[in-house]
């Protein structure tokens, strides 16, 4: 059933040129897709991208947002950009790590953007992202909005065991860590996860659990908040390298703005925080001495994990980091 869609999807575009070289047109369009719901809170800025695209860019490129997860599953977007079945594309590394496992890390690293591009991080991204996912790494979104456990189940210490929690790569290394038994799902099947009660809990960044109406299965949130949410904007490297200066720097310019977005964040923190509250999610909340051990947990689970799997690029992106 998946792999029907994709390769309806994929024969779709291929039947309508999907990239047109800039030396035969004026104007290029690519296709684009994004790893969550449209409108909903991971999509939204990246739509605005879109937007912004197309204005700057009218007569010299063009994206047609071809729309969310409905187009191509969330763990197979990346690899649907580095095969050119889509020319860009919204997604979080966490749903790429079986091509790219240092991809984990990234939520590892909380440094606003203009930082990390003056360090070399974003450089250094990049390169991994042009050797193993054939993309230019265009943006990183949210390296401000951190993630939670968010429960059903009341617990009276920083302890899992013999809780159900669906996870993606982000949460999984702390999950098991904690004791609690980690379930692989898509963010489309959280919902129903725990109506049927086969999760107690999820992970989930501070924002965006109303998009899909889940405070209406949600009980509690953990506390304290831990990692960085990192959802990037990834380009087809072969599209990258088609395109021409002034193209590029369309893109280019739209990506900064884009980054720069990440301020409007922590308004909106406060105000998801206070809507949780008033749809009776509350907080579970530990001693500052408990909660400074679960961050330091959290932080030295993760990095484990992503230098087990690439020693050489971990630790280097682990330095990058300071973390
Ligand atoms: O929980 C998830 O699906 C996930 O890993 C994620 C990553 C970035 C933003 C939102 C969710």
């Amino acid at each position: 059933m998946r792999l029907s869609l994709i390769t309806g999807f994929a024969a779709a575009l291929a039947a309508s040129a999907a990239f047109v070289p800039a030396v035969w047109a004026q104007e290029v369009t690519l296709r684009a897709v994004s790893s969550f719901a449209e409108g909903t809170e991971f999509s939204k800025n990246f739509e605005r991208f879109v937007e912004k695209v197309n204005a700057d860019g009218k007569g010299v490129i063009k994206i047609n947002y071809i729309g969310g997860p409905r187009a191509v599953p969330p763990f197979e977007v990346g690899n649907a950009v580095r095969t050119r079945v889509v020319d860009i594309a919204n997604v979080t590394g966490a749903f790429y790590t079986n091509l790219m496992p240092e991809a984990d890390g990234f939520k590892l690293n909380g440094k606003p953007m203009s930082e990390q591009r003056k360090n070399g991080t974003w450089e250094y991204i990049n390169q991994l992202h042009n050797q193993k996912l054939n993309s230019q790494y265009l943006a990183r979104q949210f390296h401000n909005v951190p993630f939670h456990i968010y429960l059903n189940k009341k617990i009276d210490k920083i302890d899992f065991s013999g809780l159900k929690i669906r996870v993606t790569p982000v949460y999984k290394d702390v999950v098991e860590a904690l004791g609690g038994t980690p379930i692989t799902t898509a963010p489309g099947e959280v919902y129903t996860a725990l109506e049927r009660g086969v999760a107690d809990g999820y992970g989930w960044p501070v924002t965006g659990i109303f998009d899909l109406g889940w405070e209406k299965v949600t009980k509690f949130r953990v506390e304290p908040a831990f990692y960085s949410v990192e959802v990037g904007v990834l380009v087809n490297l072969d599209v990258w390298k088609g395109l021409n200066d002034a193209q590029k720097k369309v893109l280019n310019d739209a990506a900064t703005w884009l980054e720069a977005l990440d301020s409007e964040n922590d308004a909106l923190i406060a105000s998801e925080r206070d809507k949780q509250s008033k749809a009776g999610i509350a907080p579970i909340e530990f001693s500052a001495a408990d909660a400074k051990a679960f961050l330091v947990k959290a932080n030295d689970v993760g990095w484990a994990s992503v230098i087990k799997r690439s020693p050489e690029n971990g630790a280097k992106l682990r330095k990058l980091s300071g973390n």
